[in-house]
């Protein structure tokens, strides 16, 4: 039986979050989601901003038939999907010459690498291709294997969770053909080399060469075929994931290595394995304090796999170098200085290694001067049962994209109304800049009073800078500590805490390490260029290119298909800002289209514009818009497109087009394309 037009917007809602009658709703808005999540549409509009829900299933939507479906394309002509943002985006580019930014956001867990890896493959696979270009593409998509491996962990929220920012170019052509790229990573979370929370893993990698390595290469390395001998894979006590096939996963990551051009990859597995080796150096202590190596086997195989000389490397696990009255003295550690001064080399050797590694891939990436289609997928915005300065760098970095999607949605919004010459109504919304400002202000804000007690002579340490926290920005809105300004203690707080009221939800960090972390030489490099040059620069990147949005949410956090938890998912929908980009975008005009698109669409509806109008596009449109009866207030013509201001009228307009094509005896499928 033939089901009415009605019925399907019924069962599978709406395919863009604009049209629903009820925009202010959020529950209607959940019910949108609902309806089209137990459909398995997850894949919903606002406007141009695609929403995104994790179905942690496989679908059969990302097939080459599916591809093609939307290559050329309008976005509106076919049901939501990635491939259209990826599509319209290199559109965009080749169209208008434009660079353009496709924008990944969500919590952890919530599908942003899956989705850039969806773009990556669309692109790769339908782009023109030159036999140059085939090596290039496969290198592009091989990338994300091997940076998997080495800065992807299973994490508590996520089994592949990204544990590093990473933002790709992807250059084309003037033919559009996919010429080079490059890739920026951002904050690799060293400490996960030396440490897990429990039910956490290391880097994927460590797993994969012990589960996955050949006898020979492992008996090289020096190492045995069971995690549980490694110090450093035994913290979270988790060494296997049912979801991970670390056997498997070996062999793509060692194919992938070669596709993008390790011809040897020798150094960079001696390096993995010495990681392993220093992780089990242990120690004992001398009368006097000092500490000695009890594992003389770890110093052979560290020496021969690093290529150093046995007894320096024993000096430098157990010293450290000071210089008195201008000499230079190796002074002896204790047991734990040691430990940690083994734990800081290891951190230090793996996040050389993984900057390494993605300058290697850029290298084979070969960088063009061409036009560009960014992708930007970085760590989703997490919030564990501790929180330490690793947390608070990830929120930081998700509350500045969320001020970033906040002002470029709302400057496009206003600036495509006065391009076409239209008057609206501006919108208010929450600004999270407040929060921005807390933690990044010159002197005031919370990284300068960090990076000012790492520099203070004396006793600074953890809690004084806690203290001065308090002193500093106590009283604002988005900060909180155990004390009350009565002097009381507020008791589901820890004295050594703080909490941030972030745009996505209150985040309590333990102050527990941050100094160190910051005075750590190599984490500070790294944080100065993610947090402050290059998180400013990566900002700039941006601005300087058309974004598109795509924003991700995570059903429930069993991990689990065809599960829809509704406190969870109106949680990410507040804070994700979605309610407001609805009212942004239905402030004006709910729907919009290019002249040609429109008359292309619906001219059958009208006997002067069927079957083709001769004149001026926006002479035609306004034909044909009289004739369906529109009224003045429904509707405006701007410069080069029509401006609906209510989903009903759109509505009638699609109905007329459905009978019309009823009455032409064209088959439902065909024309119901445009509701799924
Ligand atoms: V994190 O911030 O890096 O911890 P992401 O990147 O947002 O996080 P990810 O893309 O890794 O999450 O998705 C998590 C898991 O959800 C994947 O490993 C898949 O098992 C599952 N997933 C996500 N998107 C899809 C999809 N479109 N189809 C099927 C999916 N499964
Ligand atoms: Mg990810």
């Amino acid at each position: 039986m033939m089901e009415s037009a009605l019925t399907a917007r019924d069962r599978v809602g709406m395919q863009d979050f604009v049209l629903l009658e009820n925009h202010t709703s959020e529950v209607a808005f959940i019910e949108n989601l609902r309806k089209r999540f137990k459909e398995n549409l997850i894949y919903t509009y606002i406007g141009s901003v695609l929403v995104s829900m994790n179905p942690y299933k496989d679908l059969e939507i990302y097939t080459k038939q599916h591809m093609d479906r939307y290559r050329g394309v309008n976005f509106y002509e076919v049901s939501p999907h990635i491939y259209a943002v990826a599509d319209n985006a290199y559109r965009s580019m080749r169209t208008e010459r434009r660079d353009q930014c496709i924008l990944i956001s969500g919590e952890s867990g919530a599908g942003k690498t899956e989705a850039s890896k969806k773009v990556l493959q669309y692109y790769a696979i339908t782009c023109p291709a030159s036999e140059h270009v085939q090596t290039v593409k496969d290198r592009l998509l091989q990338s994300n294997p091997v940076l998997e491996a080495f800065g992807n962990a299973k994490t508590l929220r996520n089994d592949n969770s990204s544990r590093f920012g990473k933002y790709m170019d992807i250059q084309f052509d003037f033919k559009g053909a996919p010429v080079g790229g490059h890739i920026i990573n951002y904050l690799l979370e060293k400490s996960r080399v030396v440490h897990q929370s429990h039910g956490e893993r290391n880097f994927h990698i460590f797993y994969q060469l012990i589960e996955g390595g050949e006898d020979d290469l492992l008996r090289r390395l020096g190492l045995e075929k069971n995690a549980q001998q490694y110090q450093y894979l035994v913290k979270g006590n988790c060494p296997k994931v049912s979801s991970i096939n670390d056997r498997n996963d070996w062999k793509i990551v060692r194919k992938a290595l070669s596709v993008i051009g390790f011809t040897d990859d020798e150094e960079l597995l001696n390096i993995i394995a010495s990681v392993l080796h220093l992780g089990n150096v242990q120690y004992g202590g001398e009368d006097s304090g000092s500490a000695y190596i009890t594992t003389e086997t770890q110093i052979k195989y560290l020496a021969r796999l690093l290529g150093v000389d046995g007894t320096v490397l024993k000096e430098a696990l157990t010293h450290k170098k000071i210089i008195a009255k201008g000499e230079e003295l190796m002074s002896p550690l204790n047991q734990e200085q040691a430990a940690s001064a083994r734990d800081a080399l290891s951190k230090a050797i793996y996040g050389r290694t993984f900057t390494w590694l993605v300058n290697k891939i850029n290298g084979s990436l070969a960088f063009k001067n061409a036009s560009v289609i960014g992708l930007l997928d970085i760590y989703g915005f997490e919030v564990f049962q501790n929180n330490s300065f690793e947390q608070f760098c990830i929120n930081y970095c998700n509350e500045k994209l969320q001020q970033l999607f906040i002002e470029l949605t709302l400057k496009s919004e206003q600036e495509e109304y006065e391009a076409e010459g239209i008057t609206w109504e501006p919108v208010q919304y929450f600004n999270n800049k407040i929060i921005c400002d807390l933690v990044e202000e010159k002197f005031k804000g919370i990284i300068s009073i960090l990076d000012e007690e790492c520099l203070r002579p004396g006793d600074a340490s953890d809690i004084t800078f806690l203290e001065k926290l308090e002193n500093t920005v106590g009283g604002h809105a988005h900060f909180l500590t155990h004390k009350l300004a009565d002097g009381k203690t507020r008791k589901i707080m820890g004295r050594e805490e703080f909490r941030l009221i972030h745009y996505a939800g209150e985040v309590n960090y333990n102050v527990n390490g941050f100094l160190d972390k910051n005075n750590d030489l190599l984490f500070r490099n790294l944080k100065s260029i993610y947090l402050s040059i290059c998180l400013a620069k990566l900002m700039e990147i941006l601005m300087s290119k058309e974004p598109s949005y795509v924003r991700c949410i995570k059903p429930n956090d069993a991990k689990q298909a065809g599960r829809f938890d509704e406190v969870l998912i109106r949680h990410q929908v507040k804070y994700l800002g979605l309610m407001e980009n609805l009212r942004v975008r239905r402030a004006g005009f709910a729907y919009r289209r290019r002249y040609e698109t429109f008359l292309q669409r619906y001219k059958s509806l009208c006997p002067d514009t069927w079957p083709n109008w001769d004149g001026r596009l926006v002479d035609g449109v306004s034909t044909l818009v009289k004739h369906l009866g529109y009224k003045p207030e429904e509707y405006k013509l701007g410069r080069t497109k029509i401006f609906i201001r209510f989903p009903k009228t759109l509505f009638a307009t699609e109905d007329a087009l459905e009978v019309r094509k009823h009455s032409l005896g064209m088959s439902y499928s065909q024309k119901t394309k445009y509701r799924k």
